[in-house]
C-alpha cells in the first residue's frame, strides 16, 4: 500500500462556511444588480445546492423554482454575464474579510506544510474565488502553500463527478490511495469516492449535516482547535479534541491497509 502524500481539500462548505452567508448573498446582489427580482432565502438556496457550480445553479433555478422567467435570446451569454457580476460580488466581500477558514483549517495546514505532505484544492468553485479567500485569510503567501488549484471550469462535468480530483491527482503524479480527501457535502464525497479515494473526511456544516456521505469513514462536526473541541459523527477521533496527522495517518492505514 502507499504511503500518505497529499491532503486534498475542497473549498466551500470545507475550508470555510461560503455558502449561505457569502455565495447566497453574492448572488442575490448580482439579481438585484440585472434589475432581477428572484430571491434566494436560507431555505431554497438549501435546495438549490443540489447543483454545484453557480452557473450550472443558476439554470437549475429557473429549470425548477422559476419556470415562468421569460430567457432572453442568448441565454447562455446572460448566465455567464449574471454569473460573472456575482463573482465580483463574492470576491468584493471575501476583500471586506466577510468570510473566515473554519475552526482548525490552518493548524491542520501548518501541520501538514511542517510534515512534507503535499496540498491541493480540489473545488467547482471559480478560480478567482478560491485565490481571494487564500490570499484574504492566509496572506500573500496562501495560494503558495497549495501545489495545485484544481478549480471551476477546467473540467466540464462538476462535482459529484470524479473529474476534478482525477485533474487533480494527474496533475501530482498521485494515486487515489495516497490522498485524502476533505469534503463538507454528499455531492463532494461522492466525486472522491468516483475518482477512487477512500480516505474521506467530512466536515459538516448546517447545509450537509444531515446528508448521507456514502461510506465516507470519518464525520465531524469541525477540524477542531485548542478550545474549539471537534466531535465525530461517523467514526473515531481516537480520543483527541482535534484532527491532527496522526489521526490521518491512522485513518489512511485503516482504509487503505497497511503501508509496505
Ligand atoms: C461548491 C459550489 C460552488 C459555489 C459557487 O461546491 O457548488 O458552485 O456554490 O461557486 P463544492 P461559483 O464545495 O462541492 O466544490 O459560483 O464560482 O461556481
Ligand atoms: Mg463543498
Amino acid at each position: 500500500m502507499t504511503e500518505l502524500q497529499a491532503l486534498l481539500f475542497d473549498v466551500d462548505g470545507t475550508l470555510a462556511d461560503t455558502e449561505r452567508d457569502g455565495h447566497r448573498v453574492a448572488f442575490n446582489r448580482a439579481f438585484a444588480d440585472a434589475g432581477l427580482d428572484w430571491d434566494w432565502d436560507v431555505e431554497l438556496y438549501g435546495k438549490l445546492l443540489a447543483v454545484t457550480g453557480g452557473k450550472e445553479r443558476i439554470r437549475y433555478y429557473l429549470d425548477a423554482f422559476n419556470p415562468g422567467f421569460e430567457r432572453p435570446a442568448a441565454f447562455d451569454g446572460f448566465v455567464a454575464g449574471l454569473h460573472k457580476a456575482k463573482t465580483a460580488r463574492y470576491t468584493a466581500m471575501l476583500g471586506e474579510g466577510a468570510i473566515p477558514l473554519r475552526c482548525g483549517v490552518v493548524r491542520l495546514l501548518d501541520a501538514a506544510g511542517d510534515a512534507g505532505l503535499r496540498l491541493a484544492v480540489v473545488t467547482t468553485t471559480t478560480p478567482e474565488n478560491v485565490s481571494a479567500l487564500l490570499a484574504n485569510t492566509l496572506g500573500e503567501g496562501g495560494m503558495a502553500r497549495f501545489e495545485v488549484i484544481a478549480a471551476g471550469d477546467i473540467v466540464p462535468a462538476k462535482k459529484p463527478a470524479p473529474d476534478i480530483y482525477v485533474w487533480a491527482m494527474e496533475k501530482m503524479g498521485l494515486a487515489p490511495e495516497a490522498c485524502i480527501a476533505f469534503e463538507d457535502s454528499d455531492n463532494g464525497v461522492r466525486s472522491a469516492s468516483a475518482a477512487g479515494i477512500r480516505a474521506r473526511v467530512v466536515t459538516v456544516n448546517g447545509y450537509t449535516e444531515n446528508q448521507d456521505f456514502g461510506d465516507a469513514p470519518l464525520i465531524l462536526d469541525r477540524f477542531g482547535d485548542p478550545g474549539d473541541p471537534a466531535h465525530a459523527l461517523r467514526g473515531e477521533l481516537d480520543g483527541k479534541a482535534m484532527v491532527d496527522l496522526e489521526l490521518l495517518e491512522r485513518l489512511h492505514r485503516q482504509v487503505n491497509g497497511p503501508v509496505g
